[in-house]
Protein backbone atom coordinates (compact mmCIF):
# COMPACT_ATOMS: atom_id res chain seq x y z
CA UNK A 1 0.00 0.00 0.00
CA UNK A 2 1.42 3.08 -1.44
CA UNK A 3 2.11 6.12 2.27
CA UNK A 4 -0.36 8.84 1.82
CA UNK A 5 0.88 12.13 2.75
CA UNK A 6 -1.14 15.69 2.94
CA UNK A 7 0.70 19.03 2.17
CA UNK A 8 -1.16 22.50 3.20
CA UNK A 9 -0.01 25.16 0.83
CA UNK A 10 0.10 22.51 -2.34
CA UNK A 11 -0.95 25.62 -4.44
CA UNK A 12 2.38 27.66 -3.74
CA UNK A 13 6.02 27.14 -4.81
CA UNK A 14 7.35 24.65 -2.52
CA UNK A 15 3.38 22.36 -2.53
CA UNK A 16 3.95 21.96 -6.13
CA UNK A 17 7.52 20.93 -6.09
CA UNK A 18 6.95 18.57 -3.11
CA UNK A 19 3.64 17.05 -4.70
CA UNK A 20 5.70 15.97 -7.45
CA UNK A 21 8.58 14.64 -6.06
CA UNK A 22 6.05 12.72 -3.16
CA UNK A 23 4.30 11.21 -6.42
CA UNK A 24 7.66 10.51 -7.87
CA UNK A 25 8.16 8.18 -4.56
CA UNK A 26 4.92 6.52 -5.24
CA UNK A 27 3.31 8.50 -2.96
CA UNK A 28 -0.73 8.77 -2.87
CA UNK A 29 -0.59 13.16 -2.42
CA UNK A 30 -3.45 15.52 -1.55
CA UNK A 31 -3.32 18.56 -1.14
CA UNK A 32 -5.11 21.06 1.08
CA UNK A 33 -6.90 23.61 -0.76
CA UNK A 34 -8.99 26.78 0.02
CA UNK A 35 -11.50 29.11 -0.89
CA UNK A 36 -14.40 28.59 -3.43
CA UNK A 37 -13.08 29.36 -6.65
CA UNK A 38 -9.10 29.52 -6.45
CA UNK A 39 -6.73 29.78 -9.69
CA UNK A 40 -4.30 28.46 -8.43
CA UNK A 41 -5.33 25.23 -7.66
CA UNK A 42 -6.59 24.98 -11.28
CA UNK A 43 -2.96 25.83 -12.29
CA UNK A 44 -1.31 23.62 -9.84
CA UNK A 45 -3.69 20.44 -10.86
CA UNK A 46 -2.67 21.04 -14.74
CA UNK A 47 0.50 20.96 -13.80
CA UNK A 48 0.27 17.95 -11.37
CA UNK A 49 -2.71 15.62 -12.69
CA UNK A 50 -2.38 12.68 -10.27
CA UNK A 51 -2.59 15.10 -7.20
CA UNK A 52 -5.81 15.24 -5.19
CA UNK A 53 -7.65 17.96 -3.08
CA UNK A 54 -9.30 18.33 0.04
CA UNK A 55 -10.92 21.56 0.98
CA UNK A 56 -9.60 23.38 4.22
CA UNK A 57 -8.24 26.20 5.10
CA UNK A 58 -5.25 27.36 8.08
CA UNK A 59 -8.12 29.70 9.72
CA UNK A 60 -10.34 26.57 10.31
CA UNK A 61 -9.67 24.18 13.10
CA UNK A 62 -12.85 22.22 11.81
CA UNK A 63 -11.94 21.67 8.38
CA UNK A 64 -8.64 20.67 9.16
CA UNK A 65 -9.65 17.61 11.48
CA UNK A 66 -12.18 16.94 8.81
CA UNK A 67 -9.07 16.60 6.38
CA UNK A 68 -6.80 14.52 8.52
CA UNK A 69 -9.34 12.36 9.95
CA UNK A 70 -10.93 11.54 6.26
CA UNK A 71 -7.48 10.78 4.85
CA UNK A 72 -5.49 9.13 7.37
CA UNK A 73 -2.34 10.51 6.28
CA UNK A 74 0.84 8.79 7.04
CA UNK A 75 3.06 12.69 6.87
CA UNK A 76 1.37 15.91 6.55
CA UNK A 77 3.19 18.58 5.46
CA UNK A 78 2.61 22.07 6.50
CA UNK A 79 3.89 24.84 3.87
CA UNK A 80 0.38 26.88 3.75
CA UNK A 81 1.86 30.57 5.05
CA UNK A 82 1.37 34.41 4.13
CA UNK A 83 4.85 34.09 2.77
CA UNK A 84 6.34 37.46 2.16
CA UNK A 85 7.71 39.11 4.74
CA UNK A 86 6.32 42.78 3.93
CA UNK A 87 2.95 41.70 4.54
CA UNK A 88 3.62 40.63 8.24
CA UNK A 89 3.88 44.41 8.86
CA UNK A 90 0.73 45.07 7.14
CA UNK A 91 -1.61 42.75 8.67
CA UNK A 92 0.27 41.26 11.62
CA UNK A 93 -2.61 39.98 12.89
CA UNK A 94 -3.86 37.96 9.98
CA UNK A 95 0.07 36.53 9.37
CA UNK A 96 -0.47 35.20 13.20
CA UNK A 97 -3.73 33.70 12.94
CA UNK A 98 -2.34 32.07 9.39
CA UNK A 99 0.87 31.56 10.13
CA UNK A 100 1.31 30.59 13.76
CA UNK A 101 -2.47 29.84 15.25
CA UNK A 102 -2.19 27.60 12.05
CA UNK A 103 0.17 25.83 12.64
CA UNK A 104 -1.66 25.18 16.09
CA UNK A 105 -4.33 24.48 14.61
CA UNK A 106 -2.61 21.51 12.69
CA UNK A 107 -1.16 20.04 15.46
CA UNK A 108 -4.18 19.85 17.40
CA UNK A 109 -6.22 18.28 14.26
CA UNK A 110 -3.28 15.21 14.13
CA UNK A 111 -3.55 15.05 17.83
CA UNK A 112 -7.50 14.95 18.24
CA UNK A 113 -7.65 12.52 14.85
CA UNK A 114 -4.72 10.07 16.50
CA UNK A 115 -6.46 9.98 19.59
CA UNK A 116 -3.39 11.52 21.82
CA UNK A 117 -5.37 13.28 24.55
CA UNK A 118 -2.70 12.32 27.13
CA UNK A 119 1.05 13.97 27.21
CA UNK A 120 4.11 11.54 26.32
CA UNK A 121 4.16 8.00 28.13
CA UNK A 122 0.59 8.09 28.42
CA UNK A 123 -1.43 4.20 26.84
CA UNK A 124 -2.46 6.37 23.72
CA UNK A 125 1.17 6.56 22.36
CA UNK A 126 2.67 8.82 20.02
CA UNK A 127 0.34 8.06 17.11
CA UNK A 128 1.90 7.26 13.36
CA UNK A 129 0.82 10.72 11.31
CA UNK A 130 4.44 12.25 11.29
CA UNK A 131 4.29 16.49 10.72
CA UNK A 132 6.57 18.75 9.26
CA UNK A 133 6.20 22.37 9.94
CA UNK A 134 8.19 24.69 7.52
CA UNK A 135 10.65 26.86 9.71
CA UNK A 136 12.22 29.99 8.05
CA UNK A 137 15.69 31.33 8.51
CA UNK A 138 14.14 34.72 9.17
CA UNK A 139 13.64 33.49 12.49
CA UNK A 140 17.28 34.21 13.04
CA UNK A 141 16.80 37.63 12.24
CA UNK A 142 19.74 39.64 13.09
CA UNK A 143 22.30 37.36 13.34
CA UNK A 144 24.09 36.34 16.88
CA UNK A 145 26.47 34.25 14.36
CA UNK A 146 27.29 33.73 11.21
CA UNK A 147 27.18 31.08 9.44
CA UNK A 148 23.72 29.81 10.92
CA UNK A 149 23.05 26.07 12.55
CA UNK A 150 20.07 24.57 14.52
CA UNK A 151 21.74 26.03 17.75
CA UNK A 152 21.75 29.98 16.39
CA UNK A 153 19.53 31.74 18.80
CA UNK A 154 16.57 33.58 16.99
CA UNK A 155 16.02 37.63 17.22
CA UNK A 156 13.64 37.70 14.42
CA UNK A 157 13.09 40.87 12.64
CA UNK A 158 9.95 40.87 11.39
CA UNK A 159 6.21 39.96 12.70
CA UNK A 160 6.74 37.22 10.53
CA UNK A 161 9.78 35.76 12.03
CA UNK A 162 8.21 36.13 15.05
CA UNK A 163 5.41 34.42 14.10
CA UNK A 164 7.54 31.50 12.38
CA UNK A 165 9.17 31.42 15.89
CA UNK A 166 6.25 30.30 17.94
CA UNK A 167 5.01 27.94 15.22
CA UNK A 168 8.74 26.44 15.77
CA UNK A 169 8.43 25.87 19.68
CA UNK A 170 4.41 24.90 19.58
CA UNK A 171 5.94 21.73 16.89
CA UNK A 172 9.10 21.20 19.41
CA UNK A 173 6.56 21.49 22.17
CA UNK A 174 3.99 18.94 21.05
CA UNK A 175 6.80 16.78 20.06
CA UNK A 176 7.98 16.75 24.11
CA UNK A 177 4.95 17.26 25.05
CA UNK A 178 2.89 14.49 23.51
CA UNK A 179 5.51 12.46 22.01
CA UNK A 180 4.66 13.57 18.33
CA UNK A 181 6.76 13.06 15.79
CA UNK A 182 6.90 16.85 14.55
CA UNK A 183 10.18 18.22 12.42
CA UNK A 184 11.12 21.68 12.06
CA UNK A 185 12.93 22.76 8.71
CA UNK A 186 14.70 25.63 9.06
CA UNK A 187 14.69 26.54 5.53
CA UNK A 188 16.87 29.25 4.05
CA UNK A 189 15.44 31.37 0.97
CA UNK A 190 14.66 29.25 -2.20
CA UNK A 191 13.55 29.86 -5.39
CA UNK A 192 12.30 28.88 -8.63
CA UNK A 193 10.37 29.69 -11.84
CA UNK A 194 7.75 29.22 -9.81
CA UNK A 195 8.54 31.88 -7.20
CA UNK A 196 5.79 34.25 -6.33
CA UNK A 197 6.31 38.07 -8.54
CA UNK A 198 6.73 39.65 -5.58
CA UNK A 199 9.78 38.13 -4.29
CA UNK A 200 13.27 39.79 -4.89
CA UNK A 201 14.51 37.11 -7.65
CA UNK A 202 11.52 36.56 -9.20
CA UNK A 203 11.24 40.10 -9.32
CA UNK A 204 14.79 40.40 -11.34
CA UNK A 205 14.04 37.46 -13.75
CA UNK A 206 10.88 38.69 -14.78
CA UNK A 207 11.87 42.54 -14.95
CA UNK A 208 14.82 41.36 -17.13
CA UNK A 209 12.89 39.17 -19.50
CA UNK A 210 10.43 42.08 -19.82
CA UNK A 211 13.46 44.40 -20.48
CA UNK A 212 15.20 42.09 -23.16
CA UNK A 213 11.78 42.43 -24.98
CA UNK A 214 11.45 45.93 -24.76
CA UNK A 215 8.03 45.90 -22.35
CA UNK A 216 9.66 47.66 -19.57
CA UNK A 217 12.66 49.81 -19.03
CA UNK A 218 13.61 49.83 -16.07
CA UNK A 219 13.24 48.24 -12.67
CA UNK A 220 13.17 49.43 -8.80
CA UNK A 221 14.52 47.29 -6.31
CA UNK A 222 14.82 48.41 -2.12
CA UNK A 223 17.85 47.48 -0.11
CA UNK A 224 20.34 45.92 -2.68
CA UNK A 225 22.95 45.32 -0.23
CA UNK A 226 20.88 42.52 1.84
CA UNK A 227 22.50 39.36 1.69
CA UNK A 228 20.65 35.85 1.32
CA UNK A 229 21.57 32.45 1.16
CA UNK A 230 19.85 31.24 -2.19
CA UNK A 231 19.15 27.81 -3.32
CA UNK A 232 17.06 26.27 -5.55
CA UNK A 233 13.06 24.43 -3.89
CA UNK A 234 13.09 21.44 -5.84
CA UNK A 235 16.64 20.58 -4.14
CA UNK A 236 14.97 21.66 -0.59
CA UNK A 237 11.70 19.94 -1.00
CA UNK A 238 14.00 16.43 -0.70
CA UNK A 239 15.41 17.82 2.44
CA UNK A 240 11.67 18.35 3.71
CA UNK A 241 10.79 14.44 2.68
CA UNK A 242 13.91 12.68 4.23
CA UNK A 243 13.71 14.64 7.67
CA UNK A 244 10.44 12.68 7.89
CA UNK A 245 12.00 9.60 6.84
CA UNK A 246 13.95 9.56 9.76
CA UNK A 247 14.11 6.96 13.30
CA UNK A 248 14.11 10.23 15.33
CA UNK A 249 12.46 13.50 15.09
CA UNK A 250 14.68 16.45 14.64
CA UNK A 251 15.23 19.44 13.36
CA UNK A 252 16.92 20.56 10.26
CA UNK A 253 19.25 23.69 8.83
CA UNK A 254 18.73 23.54 5.14
CA UNK A 255 21.09 25.91 2.77
CA UNK A 256 23.64 25.79 0.67
CA UNK A 257 26.02 28.42 2.52
CA UNK A 258 26.82 30.64 0.01
CA UNK A 259 26.12 34.11 0.25
CA UNK A 260 24.79 37.00 -2.54
CA UNK A 261 23.92 39.99 -2.30
CA UNK A 262 20.50 41.82 -3.97
CA UNK A 263 23.04 43.58 -6.27
CA UNK A 264 24.68 40.40 -7.12
CA UNK A 265 21.76 38.73 -7.93
CA UNK A 266 20.48 41.50 -10.55
CA UNK A 267 23.65 41.64 -12.22
CA UNK A 268 23.80 37.44 -12.62
CA UNK A 269 20.58 37.70 -14.33
CA UNK A 270 20.98 41.05 -16.36
CA UNK A 271 24.07 39.61 -17.61
CA UNK A 272 21.87 35.96 -18.48
CA UNK A 273 20.66 37.85 -21.47
CA UNK A 274 23.51 40.41 -22.43
CA UNK A 275 22.83 43.36 -20.55
CA UNK A 276 24.70 45.84 -17.69
CA UNK A 277 22.35 45.88 -14.61
CA UNK A 278 23.41 49.37 -13.15
CA UNK A 279 21.50 50.83 -16.84
CA UNK A 280 18.59 49.44 -15.72
CA UNK A 281 18.25 49.36 -11.50
CA UNK A 282 16.99 52.24 -9.47
CA UNK A 283 16.53 52.03 -6.25
CA UNK A 284 13.16 52.98 -4.12
CA UNK A 285 13.50 53.52 -0.84
CA UNK A 286 9.53 53.17 -0.14
CA UNK A 287 10.88 49.49 -0.92
CA UNK A 288 13.14 49.69 2.14
CA UNK A 289 11.76 47.33 4.65
CA UNK A 290 11.12 49.19 8.61
CA UNK A 291 13.08 46.68 10.48
CA UNK A 292 15.47 44.31 7.51
CA UNK A 293 17.42 41.46 8.14
CA UNK A 294 20.96 42.10 6.61
CA UNK A 295 22.83 39.00 6.19
CA UNK A 296 22.02 34.84 6.23
CA UNK A 297 24.13 32.44 5.76
CA UNK A 298 23.15 28.61 6.24
CA UNK A 299 25.14 26.14 7.99
CA UNK A 300 23.36 23.01 6.65
CA UNK A 301 26.15 20.68 8.24
CA UNK A 302 23.93 18.48 10.14
CA UNK A 303 21.36 18.07 7.27
CA UNK A 304 24.11 16.77 5.55
CA UNK A 305 25.70 14.04 7.52
CA UNK A 306 22.29 12.88 8.93
CA UNK A 307 20.17 13.37 6.00
CA UNK A 308 22.58 12.62 3.34
CA UNK A 309 21.12 15.76 1.90
CA UNK A 310 22.98 18.37 -0.60
CA UNK A 311 21.80 20.79 -2.76
CA UNK A 312 22.35 20.40 -6.81
CA UNK A 313 21.92 23.82 -8.11
CA UNK A 314 24.29 26.63 -7.41
CA UNK A 315 22.68 30.36 -7.88
CA UNK A 316 24.09 31.61 -11.10
CA UNK A 317 22.69 28.07 -12.21
CA UNK A 318 19.26 28.81 -10.09
CA UNK A 319 19.32 32.87 -11.90
CA UNK A 320 19.96 31.75 -15.30
CA UNK A 321 17.14 29.06 -14.79
CA UNK A 322 14.84 31.79 -13.48
CA UNK A 323 15.38 34.13 -16.52
CA UNK A 324 15.16 31.39 -19.35
CA UNK A 325 12.00 30.38 -18.08
CA UNK A 326 10.69 33.82 -17.76
CA UNK A 327 12.12 34.80 -21.11
CA UNK A 328 10.11 31.97 -22.74
CA UNK A 329 7.14 32.65 -21.16
CA UNK A 330 7.46 36.58 -22.21
CA UNK A 331 7.87 35.94 -25.50
CA UNK A 332 4.67 33.27 -25.37
CA UNK A 333 2.83 35.97 -24.13
CA UNK A 334 4.12 38.33 -26.31
CA UNK A 335 3.46 35.88 -29.73
CA UNK A 336 0.24 33.98 -28.26
CA UNK A 337 -1.16 36.16 -25.59
CA UNK A 338 -1.36 35.42 -21.91
CA UNK A 339 -3.78 32.90 -21.63
CA UNK A 340 -1.14 30.41 -23.13
CA UNK A 341 1.38 31.57 -21.30
CA UNK A 342 0.07 31.18 -17.68
CA UNK A 343 -0.52 27.83 -18.85
CA UNK A 344 2.92 26.56 -18.22
CA UNK A 345 2.69 27.37 -14.39
P1 LIG B 1 4.03 30.48 -1.23
O1 LIG B 1 3.70 31.88 -0.83
O2 LIG B 1 4.41 30.19 -2.63
O3 LIG B 1 2.77 29.55 -0.87
C1 LIG B 1 2.01 29.76 0.30
C2 LIG B 1 0.86 28.76 0.32
O4 LIG B 1 0.12 28.98 1.54
C3 LIG B 1 -0.12 28.89 -0.83
O5 LIG B 1 -0.43 27.61 -1.30
C4 LIG B 1 -1.36 29.52 -0.16
O6 LIG B 1 -2.56 29.10 -0.75
C5 LIG B 1 -1.26 28.90 1.23
N1 LIG B 1 -2.07 29.61 2.20
C6 LIG B 1 -2.09 30.94 2.48
N2 LIG B 1 -3.02 31.21 3.42
C7 LIG B 1 -3.61 30.02 3.75
C8 LIG B 1 -4.65 29.64 4.63
N3 LIG B 1 -5.29 30.53 5.39
N4 LIG B 1 -5.00 28.34 4.71
C9 LIG B 1 -4.37 27.42 3.94
N5 LIG B 1 -3.38 27.71 3.07
C10 LIG B 1 -3.00 29.01 2.98
O7 LIG B 1 5.17 29.99 -0.22
P2 LIG B 1 6.40 28.98 -0.45
O8 LIG B 1 5.94 27.81 -1.19
O9 LIG B 1 7.56 29.76 -0.95
O10 LIG B 1 6.76 28.59 1.05
C11 LIG B 1 6.17 27.47 1.68
C12 LIG B 1 6.32 27.59 3.20
O11 LIG B 1 7.69 27.65 3.54
C13 LIG B 1 5.68 28.83 3.81
O12 LIG B 1 5.19 28.48 5.08
C14 LIG B 1 6.85 29.80 3.95
O13 LIG B 1 6.59 30.72 4.99
C15 LIG B 1 7.96 28.83 4.29
N6 LIG B 1 9.30 29.22 3.92
C16 LIG B 1 9.57 29.56 2.61
C17 LIG B 1 10.86 29.83 2.22
C18 LIG B 1 11.19 30.20 0.82
O14 LIG B 1 12.28 30.75 0.60
N7 LIG B 1 10.33 29.91 -0.16
C19 LIG B 1 11.97 29.78 3.21
C20 LIG B 1 11.57 29.40 4.53
C21 LIG B 1 10.28 29.12 4.86
P3 LIG B 1 -3.55 30.01 -1.65
O15 LIG B 1 -3.29 29.60 -3.06
O16 LIG B 1 -4.88 29.59 -1.18
O17 LIG B 1 -3.22 31.44 -1.36
P1 LIG C 1 12.66 37.29 2.22
O1 LIG C 1 12.56 37.30 0.61
O2 LIG C 1 12.08 38.50 2.83
O3 LIG C 1 14.07 36.96 2.58
O4 LIG C 1 11.69 36.09 2.61
P2 LIG C 1 12.45 38.48 -0.45
O5 LIG C 1 12.82 37.90 -1.76
O6 LIG C 1 11.15 39.19 -0.36
O7 LIG C 1 13.58 39.53 0.06
C1 LIG C 1 14.96 39.18 0.09
C2 LIG C 1 15.79 40.43 0.34
O8 LIG C 1 15.76 41.27 -0.81
C3 LIG C 1 15.60 42.62 -0.38
N1 LIG C 1 15.00 43.40 -1.46
C4 LIG C 1 13.78 43.21 -1.99
N2 LIG C 1 12.83 42.29 -1.71
C5 LIG C 1 11.69 42.32 -2.44
N3 LIG C 1 10.74 41.39 -2.21
N4 LIG C 1 11.47 43.28 -3.40
C6 LIG C 1 12.39 44.24 -3.70
O9 LIG C 1 12.18 45.08 -4.55
C7 LIG C 1 13.62 44.21 -2.96
N5 LIG C 1 14.74 44.95 -2.99
C8 LIG C 1 15.56 44.46 -2.07
C9 LIG C 1 14.70 42.50 0.85
O10 LIG C 1 14.77 43.69 1.62
C10 LIG C 1 15.30 41.28 1.52
O11 LIG C 1 16.39 41.65 2.31
C11 LIG C 1 11.67 34.86 1.90
C12 LIG C 1 10.24 34.32 1.98
O12 LIG C 1 10.13 33.20 1.15
C13 LIG C 1 9.88 33.93 3.40
O13 LIG C 1 8.62 33.29 3.42
C14 LIG C 1 10.97 32.97 3.91
O14 LIG C 1 10.68 32.58 5.23
C15 LIG C 1 12.33 33.63 3.82
O15 LIG C 1 12.59 33.95 2.47
C16 LIG C 1 13.45 32.70 4.30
Amino acid sequence: MSKRALITGVTGQDGSYLAEHLISLGYEVWGLTRGQANPRKDRVSRLIPDLRFVDGDLMDQGSLVSAVDSIQPHEVYNLGAISFVPMSWRQPELVTEVNGTGVLRVLEAIRMVSGINKPAGSAAGPGRIRFYQASSSEMFGMVAESPQTERTTFHPRSPYGVVKTYGHYITRNYRESYGMYGVSGILFNHESPRRGAEFVTRKISLAVAQIKLGQQDRLLLGNLDAVRDWGFAGDYVRAMHLMLQQDQPGDYVIGTGQMHSVRDAARIAFECVGLDWEEYVEVDPALVRPAEVETLCADAGNARQRLGWEPEVDFPELMRMMVESDLEQARLARDYGEVLADARW
